[in-house]
């Protein structure tokens, strides 16, 4: 008998109102590829924080609650992905989840949310960045920016590095367990327009580099929109690097159809849009493969 189905993603992160960030970016992405999202809420956020004054519902205990059913009705997952989360008790949970939901040929991806531009983010304690130690050594796929990838090693940031300081980088986090190290936003360049995102393979011993547009601005949720789109390919079975052009292209494309129109950038890039375009015929252009 053909039984029909269709791949289940637990995404765990927050709900924003306004401003397109986390599951309002991984739900329209991971639908349209195909997949059915199960979102476990970590939060509700009136929008998302870089607006200033927003309101924050923390959803703690209603997740433990979720997984309780989920538990009860033995819900089997093919893909984790989570992202933004509210406490060091959440990421625990998130710990337990993982432990919990584990089956063969899962995808685990987590993005480490923890802080960007040398800073981390104002609802991030100590404590969080040594949970998220922990967390990582249970995912497939993570896709931490420079300033995670320093905390996640206890290491100093520096906005510009070397390529060689990458490879290191990505294989110190990737031997903590993941398989796939994703480090987005690398060396961005007004002068060249350009910002890069590398990759490390270590079932392969490979090393990927993307070469993106760089349009300036703070257009939150592109992070996710990037974690999202990676999921969906790799879950497809798309190769590491044109899942990585995909996700590149995606954004690129997302973003130039709001540029210069005089939207707030602070609402997100324009995922809507172009949605087709994550199922259309894709011909991979920029990914080179680092020696
Ligand atoms: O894109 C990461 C993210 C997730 N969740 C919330 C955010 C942001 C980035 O601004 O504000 C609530």
């Amino acid at each position: 008998m053909i039984r029909p189905s269709i791949q289940t993603v637990a995404a765990i992160h927050d709900i924003s109102g306004y401003g397109k960030v986390s599951l309002t970016v991984a739900i329209p992405v991971l639908s349209s590829m195909g997949f059915q999202v199960c979102p476990l809420p970590t939060a509700v956020l009136s929008t998302n924080t870089e607006y200033g004054d927003f309101s924050f519902l923390n959803l703690t205990d209603n997740m433990e609650e979720m997984i309780k059913h989920w538990k009860r009705l033995n819900l089997r997952f093919d893909a984790i992905y989570s992202g933004f989360l509210g406490s060091h008790r959440q990421v625990e949970i998130v710990q337990d989840f993982i432990n919990h939901f584990k089956q063969e040929q899962q995808l685990v991806v987590v993005d480490p949310v923890l802080g960007d531009d040398g800073h981390l983010y104002n609802s991030m304690s100590p404590a969080m960045i040594d949970s998220m130690k922990e967390l990582i050594k249970s995912a497939d796929v993570i896709t931490p920016n420079l300033t995670e990838a320093a905390l996640l090693l206890e290491s100093d940031y520096r906005e510009h590095v070397t390529e060689s300081r990458l490879k290191d980088v990505m294989k110190a986090l990737s031997e903590k367990g993941p398989e796939i190290v994703i480090i987005s936003n690398v060396n961005k360049s007004l002068k060249k327009k350009h910002t890069y995102v590398y990759a490390y393979n270590a079932a392969n011993e490979t090393f990927w580099k993307i070469t993106c547009d760089y349009l300036p601005g703070n257009y939150p949720g592109t992070g996710d929109t990037f974690a999202s789109v990676v999921t969906g390919c790799l879950l497809q079975g798309d190769s590491l690097p044109i899942a990585l052009d995909r996700a590149v292209q995606f954004i690129s494309t997302s973003l130039r159809a709001l540029y210069g129109t005089g939207r707030d950038p602070l609402a997100g890039i324009a995922v809507e849009k172009n949605l087709a375009n994550l199922t259309a015929p894709f011909r991979p252009s920029t990914f080179e493969m680092i020696e």
